[in-house]
């Protein structure tokens, strides 16, 4: 079965958020791997830090119902459609990466390029799968994760007291 990567993200009332979609995303697709959760500065706009993290579990569900499911878990914790990507949310969870496979149908990019843009998906996912590489460039995210320019970056490994 391929591993299903989830880029996990919340800025409001996080630390509700996070522990409670960790509990709905085992309860569908069974064992996570985590990541360590990372406070990082909001990207793109100005408010309240995030909490970000990656999991990974392996599944035999297509790309397609997998974000399906993860949009109902989004809707489930409170997620409003907004249109503005780049604003506060209680909970976004997305799929980034799926085994090998490569999808650019419109309404999914795998593997997003979210990976090789931020440090709030990157960091955590090196973490996770850093001996892994990237199904195009196929790069280890340990190599793109040295690599990247952390000099803007603001984002620190916490411990959550829910963990
Ligand atoms: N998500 C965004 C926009 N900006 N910044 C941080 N730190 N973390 C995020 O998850 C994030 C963001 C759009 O999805
Ligand atoms: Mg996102």
């Amino acid at each position: 079965m391929p591993t299903a990567y989830i880029s996990i993200g919340s800025n409001i009332d996080k630390d509700t958020h996070i522990p409670s979609s960790l509990k709905a995303l085992e309860l569908v697709f069974g064992a996570l791997g985590l990541s360590s959760v990372y406070e990082t500065e909001p990207v793109g706009f100005v408010g309240d830090s995030f909490y970000n993290l990656i999991v990974g579990f392996d599944s035999d569900l297509s790309a397609k119902e997998i974000a399906k499911t993860l949009r109902q878990i989004e809707l489930d914790h409170g997620r409003t459609r907004e249109s503005q990507k780049f604003s506060a949310r209680t909970l976004d969870l997305d799929l980034i990466l799926y085994g090998n496979q490569v999808i650019n149908d419109g309404r999914l990019q795998i593997p997003r390029d979210e990976i090789e843009r931020y440090a709030f998906v990157l960091e955590p996912l090196a973490e996770l799968a850093g001996n892994e590489r990237h199904p195009i460039t196929n790069e280890t995210y340990a190599d793109l994760w040295r690599r990247f320019d952390k000099s803007q970056a603001k984002q620190t490994k916490i411990r959550p007291n829910w963990n």
